[in-house]
């Protein structure tokens, strides 16, 4: 738990968020500014700053998330058309928020390459 960490704050529901699923372990709530229909972030409870350090400390956590992605796509019904998993790391990649997060994104269709 980081006090200055936003996605904590979710994690601990001192700043509301529209919880989708929960395991002991993740955390999946609606993106506050939904790009596609289906827009998911899934983070891990635990504070990691990025997917890749969340993966070097604790590989079964990363799998843990990637398996709740899935579930979120199910449970969105995003599942059979398709749907992204996009893990924004560093400044290139426009991450915003450095608590490690999952986007999951679906219900359109998704252009490729991405902006
Ligand atoms: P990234 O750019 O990959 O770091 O994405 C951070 C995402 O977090 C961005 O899509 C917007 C979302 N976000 C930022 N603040 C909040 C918030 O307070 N609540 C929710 N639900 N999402 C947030």
């Amino acid at each position: 738990m980081s006090t200055d960490c936003l996605f904590c704050r979710i994690v601990e529901r001192s700043v509301p968020a529209t919880v989708v699923h929960e395991t002991d372990t993740v955390l999946a709530f609606r993106d506050i500014d939904p790009q596609a229909e289906t827009h998911v972030l899934v983070i891990p409870k635990e504070h990691h700053p990025d997917a890749a350090a969340m993966a070097v400390a604790d590989p079964q956590l990363a799998g843990e998330v990637l398996a709740v992605a899935g579930e979120v796509a199910k449970i969105d019904g995003v599942d059979a058309s398709g749907y992204r998993l996009v893990f924004n790391t560093g400044a290139d990649a426009n991450q915003t928020v450095f608590h490690a997060h999952c986007h999951v994104l679906g219900g359109r269709n998704l252009t490729w390459p991405p902006g």
